[in-house]
């Protein structure tokens, strides 16, 4: 399957609840009512773009249409040219969907380093290995380090994909301090020529305290083995918990300062439109899409790319 098809196949449920039920609202070329007007506002809602957004599309769509006959594709063609300029915001960035490497600010010399960090359970262990399996797979070599020393199983987790990816994996015993896990990953990639250190770390919210701090110090120290260290701060967000994770996120980002956002689990949610409540909330691009559990079920973010897929057949 070809990476758009992917897309498309990840969005399903998002592309459900837009096509079926706005496609109803529309479908024997009626006339653009105020009440239409509300109820397509309504469906909008439910895919979690966020009142500004939907707000600014159905404006959109009532200064063009309003009071006339209009067919769907004309609300298709409306809807899909705005949210290609909400999700682009004003840096306009266009990543390259078919070089999983665009979004990553390499270092141009020696290791790049990147720091995975977001709460409980959103898809950070599973992004990683994906992001991994991506590196590898585009000839790059690559260390991936088990700073996930808290939660018992997820060493092991974390080891069973470098085995499937066939890449090195640094860890230590559980309880061990995941910043000399960072530092130890990072010492690995310089004694063997490594490209990428990708470090794992545990599940935490922006609230506990000592948790930011000891991603601080994890920073500090492998800023300290590698000048310019962590290349990337990767923030994983699930996309199943729509708008109400992206109020956390903001928390987070602020206290890590963050340089992307990884949006996870996009295939298990109809609330797809979170996206554009991210990038209009958010001072932070969504770098990557989780569109499935497998370890290729992840994909570069292109907003141009993600419209076309939402809205196609
Ligand atoms: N459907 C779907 N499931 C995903 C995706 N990414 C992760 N998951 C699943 O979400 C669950 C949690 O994923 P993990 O990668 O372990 O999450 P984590 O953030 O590392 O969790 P903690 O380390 O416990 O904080 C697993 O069952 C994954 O298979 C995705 O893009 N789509
Ligand atoms: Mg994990």
């Amino acid at each position: 399957m070809g990476l758009f098809d992917r897309l498309k196949k990840g969005l399903q449920r998002t592309k459900e609840l837009l096509q079926t039920d706005i496609r109803d609202l529309f479908k024997s070329g009626e006339l653009l009512t105020e009440e239409k007007l509300e109820q397509f506002y309504s469906k909008l809602i439910l895919t979690d773009m966020g009142v500004p957004a939907a707000r600014e599309i159905v404006d959109e769509v009532r200064e063009k249409h309003f009071g006339r006959t209009v067919v769907i594709d004309e609300i298709w063609a409306t809807v899909k040219a705005r949210l290609k300029i909400l999700l682009k915001g004003s840096e306009n960035t266009l990543w390259d969907v078919e070089n999983f490497l665009s979004p990553l600010a390499m270092a141009p010399t020696g290791p790049t380093v990147i720091l995975v960090a977001g709460v409980n359970g959103v898809g950070k262990t599973t992004s990683i290995a994906k992001l991994a399996n991506l590196l590898h797979k585009a000839g790059r070599k690559v260390v991936l380090a088990a700073g996930d020393t808290f939660r018992a199983a997820a060493v092991e987790q974390l080891t069973m994909w470098s085995k499937r990816i066939g890449c090195d994996i640094v860890t230590k015993p559980s309880g061990s301090d995941p910043a000399a896990v960072a530092y130890a990953g990072c010492a690995r990639a310089l004694e063997t020529g490594a490209d990428v250190v990708v470090i794992d770390t545990a599940g935490r919210l922006q609230t506990q305290q000592n948790l930011m701090k000891q991603l601080e110090k994890i920073r500090r120290v492998i800023g300290d083995k590698i000048p310019g260290a962590p290349h990337e701060v990767l923030l994983v967000l699930d996309a199943t918990t729509g708008q109400n994770g992206v109020s956390q996120a903001q928390k987070f980002s602020e206290s890590v300062a963050c340089t992307g956002l990884v949006l996870a689990k996009l295939d298990g949610t109809a609330k797809g439109g979170v996206v554009v409540a991210i990038r209009q909330q958010m001072n932070l691009p969504v770098k990557y899409v989780g569109l499935g559990e497998q370890i290729d079920d992840m994909e570069v973010f292109n907003p141009d790319n993600f419209v076309e897929a939402l809205f196609a057949g």
